[in-house]
């Protein structure tokens, strides 16, 4: 590390669910980091950033403070946190639900039958500001964990938790009724990274590794020989082919064809490929797509 050298301090989840996909794509953007020790502070071999791993709920209070200049954190966390900090970019990952849950046997049945009853939370900011919007006069009671058994020793009506799967509430004899907010992991940036000029190269440095890796994940890189005259129904299968780069072979009257094609909608179209003629057709990953 050059003394006096700008460098760029981004705070992750040390330990939970948004950990891995953090450091994941970290490294997908090409950053060295030693993320097995989980110490506090992991300095990048080669990219000026520096890791810092801290409890989820801390991170917007770093960033804001400029303790952090970035922070990947749930978006729930950011607002109930409600302190001002650029909200750069969706990650795609930690999808959830803040879901207003329910006794399976409870009378509610609209938004509106919660007026005047108690509802448990640890997000007593989004969802009293939500239950505000709506015009449902709740008593929020705020709890720092285990919601879900809230009903049950009668402290609460109904609770408002994040939701994945359902199954944490079904197993706790409640329902996910209403959702007050999807929310997914969410790069953050502290206001002044991005005015401040040497900060704000990095930044861009960084965005620019980001984005191309968000914008490969899901695709595959597509190859595959064909006749000529079948390039146009190549094309109607795959309406990502619109332009395909298409190079004569050797073989005369045979071309190949590249294109990127959603993961998911390669094996629906393979056959169809293979029905017009396509042969030797290969699917690879894509590190990055740089537009
Ligand atoms: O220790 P630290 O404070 O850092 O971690 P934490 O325990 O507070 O957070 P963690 O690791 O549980 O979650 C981090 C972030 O992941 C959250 O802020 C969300 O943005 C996101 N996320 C995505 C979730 C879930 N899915 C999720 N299902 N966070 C929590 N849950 C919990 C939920 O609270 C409930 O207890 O999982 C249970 C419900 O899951 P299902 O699948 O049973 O519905
Ligand atoms: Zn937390």
């Amino acid at each position: 590390m050059e003394q006096g050298e700008t460098r760029i301090k981004i705070a992750i989840q040390k330990s939970g669910r948004l950990t891995s996909d953090s450091l994941d794509l970290l490294r997908a953007c090409g950053l060295e980091l030693d993320g097995q020790k989980q110490t506090l502070y992991t300095p990048c071999r080669n990219f000026p950033l520096d890791l810092l791993a801290l409890r989820d709920d801390d991170i917007p209070q770093y960033v804001h403070d400029g303790v952090a200049d970035l922070g990947i954190v749930g978006e729930n966390t950011v607002l109930e946190k409600g302190l001002r900090v650029e909200r750069v970019l969706d990650l795609g990952f930690g999808v959830c639900r803040l879901m207003i849950c329910l006794p399976q046997h409870s009378e509610v049945r609209t938004l509106r039958d919660l007026d005047g009853r108690r509802l448990a939370t640890t997000y007593p900011m989004i969802t009293s500001r939500f239950l505000e919007a709506e015009g449902i006069g709740c008593e929020v009671v705020r709890l720092s964990g285990a919601v879900e058994i809230a009903p049950m020793l009668d402290i609460a009506d109904a609770i408002c938790d994040l939701v994945s799967t359902g199954t944490t509430a079904r197993l706790n004899g409640l329902y996910p009724a209403f959702t007050v907010l999807t929310s997914q992991a969410r790069l953050i940036a502290n206001e002044n990274v991005l005015s401040d000029p040497a900060k704000r190269q990095l930044f861009d440095r960084l965005m620019i590794r980001i984005q191309g890796s968000l914008e490969a994940r899901g695709r595959r890189y597509l190859m595959m020989n064909a006749p000529c005259d079948a390039v146009d129904e190549l094309r109607s299968i795959i309406p990502a082919l619109k332009s395909p780069t298409v190079v004569p072979l050797a073989e005369e009257g045979m071309v190949a064809v590249h294109s990127v094609i959603a993961e998911d909608a390669f094996w629906d179209v393979m056959e169809k490929l293979k029905g017009v003629g396509a042969s030797d057709i290969v699917v690879v990953p894509i590190e990055a797509i740089i537009r």
